[in-house]
């Protein structure tokens, strides 16, 4: 998965001076009401550090729905593995598709359940999908974190203020317009393969096709001038799966892009190959 962590890698050099000067994401502020609303949900919370990844909250855990709160260096990507594949398999596979394995992109794919997650700073929720062991991943982290989820509890969706769905082609749907604060559904729908959510703010009437030229250019040097600082980056989700992010970002336009590699063109990020699209936060 080098083309993913180089993607977005490139997204954090560019975004780097730009996020030292102003913090993007201030964690949602949540009311009185909702604080109540949320007391019933079990919630985790997952610190990402260099050469650790912690786990707090997780004792007593069943699956279904959880509340995920994230801290430190990256995003932290929740997974569970099929019978017989487990995390040094996952990493060797990884590994393997840097180099341009695609069958071991293959595997990872079909072997893991990326069930989602969020990046250092903000909150979400996932749906643990059955009883069983999990595994907490992050590119940004040499190390990696381990749960279990007991039965399944049957858990209400928050409310929220509007969807990004991931659909087969791959392209984006949902929402074309979201608040600019509040909470957004990711859904997964393409059958065919996992995606994840970056929402990167560009300058109002910067259009798909030269964000797709930025992308493909091999040029070095400072990002282009509709490059705005804004960013949120989700983890994968496998397909069908779904998740909510809390969000608080600055109004105005933003392309959503999906940076996971396709198998079958060579390990090619979804971005390049087309699904990238444009909506407002207002
Ligand atoms: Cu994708």
């Amino acid at each position: 998965m080098r083309l993913l962590r180089s993607a977005r890698a490139g997204i954090a050099v560019a975004c780097v001076s730009t996020l030292v000067a102003a913090p993007l994401l201030v964690p949602t502020t949540s009311t009185a009401a909702t604080a109540r609303a949320e007391a019933a949900m079990q919630s985790i919370s997952i610190k990402v550090a260099k050469k650790a990844i912690t786990i707090h909250g997780a004792k007593g855990l069943h699956a279904g729905r959880i509340k995920v709160k994230v801290s430190g260096k990256g995003v932290a990507e929740i997974l569970m593995f099929a019978k017989g594949y487990d995390f040094a398999d996952f990493r060797k596979d990884v590994a393997a598709s840097d180099k341009g394995d695609m069958k071991a992109l293959k595997r990872a794919i079909a072997r893991t359940t990326f069930v989602g997650g969020v990046q250092p700073g903000s909150s979400g929720t996932v749906v643990l999908p059955k009883a069983g062991d999990y595994t907490v991943f992050s590119f940004s982290s040499r190390g990696h974190g381990e749960f279990s989820a007991a039965a399944k509890r049957q858990t209400k969706q928050p409310k929220v203020d509007g969807t990004i769905v991931g659909k087969t082609g791959p392209r984006w749907g949902g929402s074309s317009t979201l608040p600019a604060a509040g909470t957004f559904k990711f859904k997964n729908a393409d059958s065919t393969t996992p995606h994840f959510v970056i929402l990167q703010q560009v300058a109002e009437g910067t259009t798909t096709d030269q964000v797709l030229a930025a992308l493909q250019s091999e040029e070095q040097g400072p990002p282009p001038d509709w490059f705005l600082p804004a960013s949120l980056e989700t983890a994968s989700l496998s397909s069908g799966k779904s998740m909510t992010v809390d969000y608080d970002l600055p109004p105005g336009q933003y392309v959503v892009m999906c940076f996971f590699p396709d198998p079958k063109m060579g390990g090619m990020p979804h971005a390049l190959m087309g699904m990238l699209e444009m909506i407002h936060l207002q």
